[in-house]
């Protein structure tokens, strides 16, 4: 289900609740990023263009056995100023899409992902590059290896589809399956770290006490 022109609260995505992931999608105007994620959720192709202002789908999944909710926001591409840093801050992970049919979007995703970067201060963001209409290959301006390339400049993971051709609903379904399990991964290894830093503090003030003398050690007592 989604609302349009929803204020975003504003809140840096690493907090986001349990079961929880948000995803921003990104790029240029008409590129597909409403049609690639209304294909994901109602498994449809949306033929004509309305372009967005803002828009938030939620959407309650299973993904490896995992119970999850995908909060997606469908960002706009048009307007003067289509960029909010509050996306930015908003997001766990970013879907960052242009069409092989439009080399100016290409080249815009690339500046987006830094804007993103800036914002976050912060090199190592959760994203994926999408290349879409490839049904329309007649129109071709990107090649895949271009394509694959940025991908690898940016470190992100690459996929190459088309919201328009059903055959090509499972690559859109794994595209953020895929992306959810990297986000997955990293909170994992965030968790993890937090809990050896917790444990090793408390191990620290443990031994601080001992030698400060407030908590006598059981064999001190014995002894005298
Ligand atoms: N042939 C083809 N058309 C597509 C594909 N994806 C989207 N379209 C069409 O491209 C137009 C723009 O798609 P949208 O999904 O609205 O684009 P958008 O990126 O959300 O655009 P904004 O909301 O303005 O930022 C629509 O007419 C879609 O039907 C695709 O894979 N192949
Ligand atoms: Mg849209």
């Amino acid at each position: 289900m989604a609302y349009n022109g929803s204020r975003l609260k504003l809140s840096n995505g690493s907090d986001a609740k349990d079961g929880t992931c948000k995803i921003v999608m990104l790029g240029c105007p008409g590129v597909g990023k409403t049609a690639l994620t209304v294909r994901y959720i109602t498994k449809r192709f949306i033929g004509e263009y309305c372009p967005t202002l803002e828009s938030v789908y939620k959407y309650q999944t299973v993904i490896d056995e995992d119970d999850v909710r995908l909060e997606i926001l469908d960002t706009a591409g048009q307007g003067r100023y289509p960029w909010k840093d509050g996306y930015a801050l908003w997001a766990d992970c970013f879907i960052f899409v242009y069409s092989i049919t439009d080399r100016f979007s290409f080249h815009e995703v690339a500046q987006i992902k830094r804007q993103v970067e800036n914002v976050r201060k912060s090199s190592s963001i959760i994203g994926l590059l999408v290349a879409n209409k490839n049904d329309l290959l007649h129109d071709r301006q990107v090649s895949e290896a271009e394509g694959e390339e940025l991908a690898d400049e940016l470190g992100c993971r690459y996929c190459e589809v088309s919201a328009s051709e059903g055959c090509m609903m499972e690559s859109i379904a794994s595209m953020f399956q895929d992306l959810y399990k990297d986000f997955r991964k990293s909170k994992q290894q965030r968790e993890g770290r937090q809990r050896k830093t917790s444990s090793s503090a408390r191990f620290k003030q443990a031994i601080q006490k001992v030698i400060s003398g407030k908590t006598p050690s059981k064999r001190s007592n014995s002894s005298s």
